[in-house]
């Protein structure tokens, strides 16, 4: 990667790995708090340090990660950004992180204690707001830069019968998805909930607001997992001496995230009155198709890897695993994240089904789900990632002993995360409440059965506090004190057997079509029914 992009991409990891760093502590705040042991010094809040938590790791983490990982990757296999690209890739970057410390000032100052998913009827000060239009607006800016990129490459080689490169097409698929999932909630920031921050308007639709959040919030998901995607699809391959299974199985996973992540909003919103249960179910049903991609992920990536294990001698049904390398963090940290993803996957399967989402809704069972799902599959394939790309980015090398320290990390990620989540898990099944202080509840009996849990949670949070520790000295290392030398950016080749790619599969214009169609399609009767239902403010929410 060109240096003038290696340092675009930098400044985007730097802002990431120090949210985690506070974002981390926030979270161990948070498990001492529930499990009654702790109360928190100076009259912080519980929601306040829970915000803190959710929009450092869930949105700032995430999204800076995100950007610093895709400039690099279209730069590195799409050519180096001309002037004006990666001029968009700055005022972007500039954009996203004064919005990022005008939010976060107003969180400090418990001016802003909305949590991370900050909709009606919880309201908070207008700089907290119009932070987050910064951040989505520079995401737009940036964004707008890396597909400037990707087109250019398609430009220059019109009529060459090549395929535009994988990892590219994989980052402009998330970016339009990105674009059009943002204007859900962009509606509500400016449509909603800024005039009424700023007393312009007295009351809101908070049934319309949680809609238009969530019609962007699961799609936000999906922006966080296509990344890790990414690195398991075109980069696990050539870590581990193989070839990618297959690309247009690849392509075709992700333009089915692409047209399948935004209808299906409405999952998060099934007890909710004010949606009609025809349309529920329709969402239900379009989240079972959001689930295909990534089952055809899971078949490629057992694929990828049984190929390789036989190539190496592996023999027997399972003598193929042996081979892989163990040793190599670039694998193993994402392999640990690619096992979570099994449970965390089967959970948002019972998230995802009707009848067994009254039983979790609102539970710290959901907490628990997304543990594994953003704060494991995704995260930690987000640190292997990281663990190559920072030295690769500061002309570093990642040495044996940083390759064994951050192979630690991931276990006792995996150990940390194995006890808080399970715990996470049970508890939300005998009824304990997601977001909430340590209660006794008037001291039902009940309450008392959390306990232990929670207890359990507090040591599993501690382990992974420690764990960011750890990663965060790895990151401080790689970026600033590693032997200077040549980091590999490694991007794997196709199969030979992979078979031709159809055009149609990057041809965007049809796809964005059947986008458009199907959001139409799933939005708009919800929507005309909330609006008509509602004088503006009271129709069916809940608090949490
Ligand atoms: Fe979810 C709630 C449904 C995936 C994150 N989800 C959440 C929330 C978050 C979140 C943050 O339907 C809470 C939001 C809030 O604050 O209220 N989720 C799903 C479904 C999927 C799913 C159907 N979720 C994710 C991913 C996330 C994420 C990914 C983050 C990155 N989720 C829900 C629902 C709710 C929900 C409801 C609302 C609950 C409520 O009532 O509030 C699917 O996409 C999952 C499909 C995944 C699979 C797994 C495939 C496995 C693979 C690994 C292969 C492994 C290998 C290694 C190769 C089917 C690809 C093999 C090695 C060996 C040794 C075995």
């Amino acid at each position: 990667v060109d240096r003038r992009d290696a340092k675009l991409a930098m400044a985007h990891i730097y802002v990431a790995f120090i949210a985690l760093l506070l974002g981390g502590l926030a979270g161990l705040l948070q498990v001492f708090v529930r499990s009654g042991q702790f109360t928190l010094p100076a009259g912080i809040g519980y929601y306040q340090v829970l915000t803190v938590h959710g929009v450092l790791l869930g949105l700032i983490l995430t999204t800076f990660f995100i950007y610093g990982f895709q400039i690099a990757s279209v730069s590195r296999t799409s050519g180096t950004f001309t002037d004006g690209q990666r001029k968009l890739g700055w005022i972007g970057f500039w954009l996203m992180t004064i919005g990022t410390a005008a939010a976060a000032t107003m969180v400090l100052l418990n001016k802003a204690t909305v949590l991370y998913t900050f909709y009606a009827p919880l309201q908070a000060h207008w700089i907290f707001y119009l932070g987050l239009t910064l951040v989505v607006v520079g995401s737009w800016v940036g964004g707008a830069g890396q597909i400037l990129r990707y087109a250019q490459w398609r430009k220059e080689h019109k009529g060459s019968g090549q395929h535009s490169p994988l990892l590219s097409f994989m980052v402009v698929v998330n970016n339009l998805m990105w674009f059009a999932a943002t204007l859900g909630v962009a509606a509500s920031v400016l449509f909603q909930l800024l005039p009424w921050s700023l007393g312009l308007i007295e009351r809101v639709d908070v049934a319309l607001s949680r809609t238009l959040f969530w019609y962007f919030g699961h799609a936000l998901v999906y922006f966080w997992l296509l990344p890790a995607y990414m690195v398991w699809y075109t980069i696990i391959p050539k870590v581990i001496g193989g070839k990618i299974f297959s690309d247009s199985l690849a392509r075709l996973s992700f333009m089915l995230f692409l047209i399948f992540s935004i209808p299906v909003g409405i999952h998060h919103q099934l007890t909710e009155p004010g949606i009609d249960g025809t349309w529920k179910f329709i969402q239900v049903v379009l989240t079972f198709a959001v689930i295909v991609p990534s089952l055809m992920t899971a078949f490629s990536m057992f694929a990828m890897f049984e190929l390789r294990g036989r190539e190496l001698g592996g023999k027997g049904l399972f003598g193929w695993f042996k081979k892989l390398p163990w040793k190599d963090t670039r694998f193993f940290v994402p392999f640990i994240g690619m096992v979570a993803f099994i449970p965390g996957g089967a959970g948002g399967i019972v998230n995802a089904s009707y009848q067994m989402n009254q039983l979790i809704h609102n539970t710290i069972w959901v907490t628990g789900h997304f543990h594994l799902t953003i704060a494991t599959a995704v995260v930690l394939t987000y640190f292997g990632a990281a663990f190559w790309l920072i030295p690769h980015l500061t002309g570093r090398t990642l040495t044996k002993s940083l390759n064994s320290l951050s192979n630690f990390s991931g276990i006792l990620w995996a150990v940390g995360m194995t006890i808080m989540s399970s715990a996470m898990h049970i508890a939300g099944l005998i009824g304990a409440p997601r977001r909430s202080d340590y209660s006794e509840y008037g001291g039902a009996q009940q309450a008392y059965d959390w306990i232990p849990y929670q207890i359990a949670q507090a040591v599993g949070g501690t382990i992974l506090f420690i764990a960011i520790l750890v990663i965060i000295y790895i990151v401080v290392q790689l970026a600033w004190f590693a032997p200077k030398g040549e980091e590999e950016f490694p991007v794997g080749d196709v199969h030979e057997h992979s078979g031709p790619t159809p055009a149609m599969l990057e041809n965007f214009k049809v796809w964005l079509v059947i986008l458009a169609a199907l959001i139409l399609f799933a939005y708009t009767v919800p929507i005309i029914d909330i609006i008509s239902n509602s004088p503006a403010g009271s129709k069916g929410y809940q608090l949490w």
